[in-house]
């Protein structure tokens, strides 16, 4: 018995390395990197982007998103068969949160939770097809990634997607028509009504999808003014909310404003504050989004909020969600 075993090993094992190399295209998988997001040395500048945010590859290959920025950002794939999925909450996931490594196959959706600089996620794809990719705290910042056939050949290595990354993270970095110094905000400038711009940037778009520029900044001078007078915050920003919250932090969801805000004729958002010590928070500072077709309207948003000051002092404060970025300021209100 042993010798007739011994004597068939070499046709058996022949046929076993026939056998794996007729598979091995299939089983030799590649794994390929994409970056997410990007900033500026002090934070202020934030791409909301994927970077790249067009991939080609064959299926049965990986897609390892690195974050690497301090503003959160989800890598998403939302169900895109039978019927296309409506865009879920980003804080409920698309239900729930996926585990990492995900399998995406346009049949059920997968998400990562809201993420920041130093996460990675994989996402394995079985099947050929066009799968966009979108982040569900932006709805600007979207990529695709073109899942081919093993027989169909790839235009692109994982270094030109490197070299791509990097020159689309420089374009969107450096991108804004207007010159607003976002970083004058220490220079103090006096004037009889403050006016402070609220964020800022620009959304641009490329065949893979839209990427968008966000100033998370007040920009412009510190407003000086004089005790019994006003400044106005007006959002600038195509994309992202901001809150202006002097004093204690408004504990849970920082959507609604603190109770001393109350509404003006033309739809801003208006507080006294009397002292240093006092707590306002302007709830969110934005501007209505696009309306889309088969969508309800969009109600219009608030785009500014008034203080008026009537005692003098410095008065910092925060955007409650972008203070981590370095998103401060103060107001220096004279006798
Ligand atoms: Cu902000």
């Amino acid at each position: 018995m042993q010798s007739v075993y011994f004597n068939r090993s070499p046709r058996f094992i022949r046929w076993i390395v026939l056998l794996a190399i007729a598979l091995l295209p299939q089983v030799a998988s590649a794994q390929w990197h994409a970056t997410v997001g990007a900033q500026s040395a002090n934070m202020g500048r934030q791409a909301l982007a994927f970077l790249p945010n067009e991939i080609w590859i064959h299926e049965g290959d990986t897609i390892t998103w690195k974050f690497s920025a301090g503003e959160i950002h989800t890598v998403s794939f939302l169900a895109a068969s039978p019927t296309t999925q409506l865009r879920p909450a980003f804080s409920d996931g698309c239900p729930g949160f996926s585990s990492d490594p995900a399998w995406f196959d346009g049949s059920a959706c997968v998400s990562t939770p809201p993420l920041v600089k130093g996460s990675t996620f994989t996402v394995r794809f079985p099947a050929a097809g066009n799968f966009k990719l979108v982040c569900l705290v932006h709805p600007d910042m979207t990529g695709v990634v073109h899942v081919l056939e093993l027989s169909k050949p790839l235009p692109h290595t994982q270094y030109f997607y490197d070299e791509e990354a990097e020159a689309q993270t420089r374009a969107l970095l450096s991108d804004m028509d207007r010159e607003e110094n976002e970083d004058r905000h220490s220079a103090e400038r006096h004037s009889d009504e403050g006016q402070v711009i609220v964020g800022g940037g620009e959304i641009s778009t490329n065949p893979g999808g839209a990427s968008t520029l966000s100033i998370m900044r007040f920009v412009g001078h510190t407003p000086v003014i004089h005790a019994g007078q006003t400044v106005e915050w007006g959002s600038d920003d195509p994309e992202d909310p901001h809150t202006i919250t002097f004093g204690t932090e408004p504990a849970g969801d920082p959507f609604p404003p603190s109770g001393n805000v109350t509404m003006g004729a033309d739809g801003a958002r208006h507080a006294i504050i009397n002292s240093t010590s006092d707590s306002v928070h302007s709830g969110f500072i934005f501007a209505a989004p696009q309306d889309r077709t088969g969508l309800a309207q969009s109600p219009l948003s608030v785009t500014r909020f008034r203080v008026t000051f009537t005692h003098p002092g410095t008065y910092p404060y925060i955007c409650a969600l972008h203070d981590t970025l370095g998103m401060k300021g103060k107001v220096v209100v004279l006798p």
